[in-house]
């Protein structure tokens, strides 16, 4: 385990998200609201297991995996597509790729500071998100 993310992380800047909405070919009227949502991000790192929950008051989404293990993933209530996706370490990164109808797709996790990073990304467009704890 090279670093811990666990914690409650809050999203305090969204660069691209609504690129990253409209790549993922979500509609007009959910990116409005989603655009503007808080969100909050709960990182539950045990060893080589992981759980990631993203909630909002619009919708929330979970991942529960194991490290290395590639499994099926299905984006229940964002984009809804289903996606062979597995989550490595990368040095002190936390790196994903979601292998399925879109090229290039995953993300990645890392620390600098006290912020979390996240880069979310498809095709060509990148959305990078930054996360204070929750105090
Ligand atoms: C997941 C969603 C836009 C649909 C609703 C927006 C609700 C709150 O993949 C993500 O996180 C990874 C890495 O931490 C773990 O699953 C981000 C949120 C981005 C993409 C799709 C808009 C509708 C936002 C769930």
């Amino acid at each position: 385990m090279p670093v811990d993310l666990s914690g409650t992380w809050v999203l305090e800047t969204n660069d691209n998200f609504e690129e990253y909405m409209k790549i993922l070919n979500i509609d007009l009227v959910t990116r409005k609201i989603a655009a503007h949502l808080s969100q909050t991000k709960i990182i539950i790192q045990d060893e080589d297991k992981l759980t990631i929950k993203t909630l909002s008051t619009f919708r929330n989404y979970e991942i529960s995996l194991t490290i290395g293990e590639e499994f099926d993933e299905y984006t229940k209530g964002l984009d809804s597509r289903m996606l062979k996706t597995r989550v490595s370490w990368e040095g002190d990164a936390l790196v994903c790729t979601q292998k399925g109808e879109k090229a290039n797709r995953g993300w990645r996790h890392w620390l600098e500071g006290d912020k979390l990073h996240l880069e979310l990304y498809c095709e060509d467009v990148v959305c990078h998100q930054v996360f204070t704890r929750k105090q």
